[in-house]
């Protein structure tokens, strides 16, 4: 609600899941072990990793709360709960995945800055809420349009968080006016996650969902929403998650030179399996995650045993039993494929996934060439070196 502020401090954290791996305490970031990802096509919110920029907002009256919709418009107006959960409610399954997702691999060519994750920075929610498209028709901007009658172009989330980046300012984002009108783009203010009330750490009472773009533009703990001429000129859109070239550096960066990063490139990663995994003798199963922004489904993952010399096909799931083809008209455009290979592996063995997307982008085979000082986006091929067992016959001595 306009007004309604986030607290100062950590003194009134939700309680989390002891499973998982804390990669910074205040603000709270954590991720779930790698294998947990791979238990279900939908994420639990218990395992969903959790990434913030300040202390979690206490919504206690969720009677009080309510949606500011204003900037360039003749009526602005405020919605309660309520209004919100009176518009057609939609449930679109979609992945998240944090820009930072596997920071801590890249980190490992050449030193960059940001919270370290390792490849569980990524979960898969069905998030059950109205679509912005309506919120704005309410406003009356029509469905599919790029500008308003009075110039507005963006559609700017703020949040009732308080963050350092923006000295003690909301935590916000924009996204372009055209995505948020149109309804296939799917854009949602979320108040359910999983068939539940979404949770503080989620963004309780009220969040945005920008399916196929980088987490960060998703804004938790919405307060209200700005239609402006410009896009947001917040911190975290023009000082931070942008991508840049393995050149720039903290002496020669210019942030004005790049756009704000949206839409996420093709990912995957291996979960079955950990670096210095000992495996049995015989056959094993890698499986994983693939996933591309921009709703491309994924087309194919590549499964190499001997670093990248021959290759085979994993098979693909969503939901359901069978196996995913990419001309599937029930899959989830937004959200992630788990994969699974059956493979034989030599004594040493670098076990490496690689996805394509409909684009047939494909993922590229080193971190070094997409280095980038924010330890941003590390889609490169994802490695694992595992040894076999060599003592199994032994093992009655
Ligand atoms: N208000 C607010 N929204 C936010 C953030 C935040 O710190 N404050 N973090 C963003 C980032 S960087 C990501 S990756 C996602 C994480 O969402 P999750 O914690 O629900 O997984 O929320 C985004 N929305
Ligand atoms: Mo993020």
């Amino acid at each position: 609600m306009p007004g309604l502020i986030g607290p100062k401090d950590y003194s009134q954290e939700p309680s989390r899941h002891p499973s998982l791996k804390i990669n910074a305490k205040e603000p709270f970031n954590a991720e779930p072990p790698r294998a947990a990802l791979i238990s279900s096509y939908v994420t639990p919110v218990d395992y969903f990793y959790k990434r913030n920029h300040g202390p979690i907002p206490i919504v206690d009256n969720v009677e009080r709360y309510s949606l500011a919709v204003g900037g360039l418009l003749k009526k602005p107006i405020q919605l309660s709960m309520a209004e919100i959960r009176k518009l057609p409610k939609y449930n679109v399954t979609a992945t998240l995945q944090c820009a930072g997702n596997r920071r801590t691999a890249m980190s490992k060519s050449r030193t960059v800055r940001g919270v370290g994750w390792d490849a569980a920075a990524i979960g898969n929610a069905i998030w059950g809420g109205a679509k912005l498209s309506d919120v704005l028709e309410l406003v009356g901007i029509s469905k599919h349009s790029s500008v308003t009658l009075s110039g507005g172009k963006h559609v700017e989330f703020i949040s009732i968080d308080r963050c350092k980046e923006e000295n003690g300012g909301p935590y916000k984002a924009s996204i372009p006016l055209q995505q948020a009108t149109n309804p296939d783009a799917d854009v949602l203010l979320a108040y359910e996650m999983n068939g539940k009330i979404l949770n503080r750490d989620h963004g309780y009472p009220l969040r945005v969902v920008v399916p196929g773009v980088i987490g960060a533009r998703s804004v938790k703990w919405l307060d209200s929403i700005k239609i402006s001429e410009e896009e947001c000129q917040g911190f975290f859109m023009q000082k931070d998650y942008k991508t840049f070239p393995p050149s720039v550096n903290w002496d020669n960066i210019n942030w004005s030179t790049r756009r704000p990063q949206m839409d996420f490139p093709v990912q995957c990663a291996i979960c079955s399996l950990e670096d210095e995994d000992v495996v049995k003798q015989g056959k094993i199963k890698v499986s994983g995650y693939a996933v591309s922004g921009g709703g491309r489904g994924i087309e194919r993952v590549d499964i190499s045993v001997d670093g990248g010399k021959t290759w085979m096909e994993a098979q693909r799931f969503q939901k359901g039993d069978g196996p995913y083809s990419s001309d599937d008209l029930n899959g989830d455009k937004w959200a992630w494929v788990l994969f699974e290979a059956v493979v034989d592996i030599p004594e040493k063995a670098e076990i490496i996934a690689k996805a394509v997307d409909s684009a047939a982008n494909v993922q590229p085979e080193n971190v070094e060439t997409i280095w980038n000082l924010r330890g941003i986006l590390n889609t490169s091929w994802h490695r694992v070196q595992v040894r076999k067992d060599s003592c199994v016959a032994n093992s009655s001595l």
